[in-house]
């Protein structure tokens, strides 16, 4: 079965609006496999995010990412990769289609509440980053 990874980002950690992106989550038949509550070090998320080095949103989304914890989990469930991208709609809560969770939750970059993978090989390196003992 396909897996994706999800973050919540510190943005909905502080705003205490987990519960309701998780519900989104269940609501729609997928399951959640693993989840955990940790704070990114600065080296860590360098690492996550390595693929926009250079960008000029770089350092702020370093700065962001790391700002306070974030509940990372693994989801399983036909085609959940597309499934989840759908969901969470486009990357600028600006353009992100009411309905989405980006675009009910979130106002403006780079507090965008959520990411998910965008690809069955990120999906695979994104789920290694943080749970080791997942294939
Ligand atoms: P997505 O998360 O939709 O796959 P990416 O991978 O292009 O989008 O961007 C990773 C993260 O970087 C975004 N979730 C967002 O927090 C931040 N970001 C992307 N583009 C910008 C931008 N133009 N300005 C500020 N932050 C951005």
């Amino acid at each position: 079965m396909e897996k994706t990874l999800i973050i919540l980002k510190p943005d909905a950690v502080k705003r205490r609006i987990i519960g309701k992106i998780i519900e989104r989550i269940e609501d729609k038949g997928l399951n959640i496999i693993a989840m955990k509550m940790t704070k990114l070090k600065r080296e860590e998320a360098e690492e996550f995010y390595k693929e926009h080095k250079g960008k000029e949103f770089y350092e702020g989304l370093i700065n962001f990412m790391t700002s306070d914890r974030i509940v990372a989990m693994v989801v399983e469930g036909e085609n959940c990769i597309e499934v989840v991208r759908k969901m969470i709609g486009k990357t600028n809560p600006l353009e992100a289609d009411p309905g989405t969770i980006r675009g009910d939750f979130a106002l403006k970059l780079p507090e965008n509440v959520i990411h998910a993978s965008d690809s069955k090989e990120s999906a695979k390196r994104e789920i290694k980053f943080f749970f080791e003992e997942i294939e």
